[in-house]
């Protein structure tokens, strides 16, 4: 049987997303860690910079980004139910948790692994090792971690993660596993019976940050069981028939007939990262009017563009702008703009209800791409 290759990490937030659909789906796989000989020299060479997930297809192909690995696997037909809806409500909400999970909840996922040494970092130590180079002795091992999570704690400053924004993180946090718990107690994923887009989303920050390291692994366990349970039901292979599976069926929900707990975790975005994404775009279109062509190309995600203000629960907190934030808004906005008038309206109905329509008009003035591994402003 030919083998994709999967380098990643099992720390790695969005690895976990790309592992979990490759699993479920009975993608046949071998996961190689990103530290190895051949990540360093061949993989690295092959996507131009040092990041994971990345994927080699049997036939030598590699492919970066969990989201476009997804659609890699989607479009081969892998995915015996896709993980993008037919129902044009549903499909806008899977888009709007993918941006949500996998961009608006870094704040929460870098400082329950960040800033509780006593409890996470020998753990860490030892998950880092995944992404060190092979053959290094213990000794070796301790300053080249120390580099790497020095990287990932000046990252946390760059997503807001600060003193002052602490408690009201934990607060934040909380509130989202107490919300997306009591959704998931008569569902066994966010849409109905199977997972989508959205799921793999809120996967990215729940599982391998928030339900593996041992401070945040706790608080979910003691806090929002039904939310660990989900972490476990997303990154198996066998499906599992349960009191929830039972209850809500094998299918997705009528897009006409949201559930009002599902409403909940749409508002709680609207307050939580509709602030975040407005001022990123605003920021965005500034920085685009004072660009010429020549600078645009290719932007290398991770560096991003410079840092927006914006004020998040009361703080004013500068972020790092992110072109591929941009980008998968963009997907969103054109699934909406894909849709007949009916259904635009239909969309637009739930947006205004939640207080998210905002999403519909923070439009970049350029368009962006994915080329050769990147993210590209359209000239
Ligand atoms: N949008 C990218 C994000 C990938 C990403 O940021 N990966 C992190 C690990 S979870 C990384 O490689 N960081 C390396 C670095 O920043 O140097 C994806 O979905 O693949």
């Amino acid at each position: 049987m030919k083998h994709h290759k999967l380098y990643g990490m099992a720390a790695s937030l969005y690895t976990g997303k790309v592992r979990a659909y490759m699993r479920r789906n009975h993608v046949p796989f071998i996961e190689e860690k990103a530290g190895g000989e051949r990540f360093n020299t061949v993989v690295k060479e092959a996507v131009g910079r040092w990041i994971i997930p990345v994927i080699e297809t049997p036939d030598g192909e590699f492919v970066q980004d969990g989201t476009d690995i997804l659609d890699y696997f989607e479009s081969k037909g892998y995915s015996a139910q896709s993980i993008y809806p037919t129902d044009p409500v549903l499909n806008i909400i899977s888009h709007l948790f993918e941006l949500f999970g996998g961009e608006g909840m870094l704040r929460a996922a870098m400082h329950y692994r960040w800033n509780f040494d006593d409890t996470n970092l020998n753990f860490l130590r030892h998950t880092f090792e995944d992404v060190l180079p092979n053959g290094l002795t213990k000794e070796e091992r301790e300053p080249v971690f120390l580099h790497a999570s020095g990287r990932m704690r000046r990252a946390s400053v760059a997503f807001g993660v600060t003193p002052d924004t602490y408690q009201t993180i934990e607060e934040s946090y909380s509130e989202f596993l107490t919300l997306f718990n009591t959704h998931l107690e008569d569902r066994p994923f966010l849409l109905g019976g199977y997972p989508t887009l959205g799921d793999y989303g809120l996967f990215s920050p729940l599982y391998a940050h928030l339900a593996r390291d041992p401070k945040p692994l706790q608080l979910m366990q003691m806090t929002a069981p039904i939310v660990f349970r989900w972490t476990e039901r997303m990154n198996i292979p066998e499906y599992v028939i349960d009191e929830r599976q039972l209850k809500s069926g094998d299918g997705l929900f009528d897009g006409a007939n949201i559930p009002d707990t599902l409403k909940a975790l749409m508002r709680f975005i609207a307050e939580d990262y509709l602030p975040e994404i407005s001022a990123h775009v605003a920021f965005t279109n500034d920085w685009l009017a004072s660009q010429t062509d020549a600078t645009l190309a290719p932007t290398s995600l991770g560096r991003g563009i410079g840092m927006a203000e914006f004020n998040w629960r009361g703080h004013t907190v500068k972020t790092a702008v992110m072109p591929y934030r941009t980008y998968l808004l963009q997907r969103l906005q054109d699934a909406f703009d894909g849709l007949t008038a009916n259904d635009q309206a239909s969309v637009r109905g739930l947006l205004s209800e939640t207080n998210l329509a905002a999403l519909l008009e923070l439009r970049s003035s350029r368009r962006i791409s994915r080329k050769e591994h990147l993210e590209v402003w359209d000239v």
